[in-house]
């Protein structure tokens, strides 16, 4: 298993790749504001553990095992976004709350957020019902 701090790599060089067709060292440390000295040590442990194939000239590329880990921890990231969203958060603060709760949660709560996530879009009276609560919950606050 990858650590948060190879997940958060693995996902910016998937994302540059899905953007860019490339993922430079310079793009990975802008992308992720750490030093490209970082970047490099990371993309030979990356290398390393075979999610990725570094060539210091040519660059990098994704092996299967990395573009599979990239794809899953984009998808989570996103699904993290949209789980905010629908509970209300304000739009502000979700890139980097999610940040921050992506790495933590087990792949089995992630796959329960999901279910949620569905439940809600399935019937967006659901929201409406959710905003409701809140709104009262709001004015008790206040
Ligand atoms: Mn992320």
């Amino acid at each position: 298993m990858p650590t948060p701090s190879m997940e958060d790599y693995i996902e910016q060089i998937y994302l540059l790749i899905k953007d860019k067709g490339y993922a430079r060292v310079s793009d990975i440390a802008e992308a992720l504001s750490v030093h490209p000295s970082s970047v490099t040590k990371m993309v030979q442990k990356l290398d390393k553990d075979d999610y990725l194939i570094y060539e210091k000239y040519r660059g990098l590329i994704l092996t299967q095992k990395g573009k599979k880990t990239g794809k899953r921890l984009v998808e989570r990231h996103f699904l993290l976004e949209q789980f905010l969203r629908i509970i209300g958060v304000d739009e502000s603060k979700i890139y980097e709350d999610v940040e921050g709760m992506e790495h933590h949660l087990s792949w089995e709560s992630i796959d329960r957020i999901g279910d949620l996530v569905q439940f809600f879009e399935e019937d967006k009276l659901r929201v409406d019902q959710l905003r409701i609560i809140q709104k009262t919950n709001e004015e008790n606050e206040n």
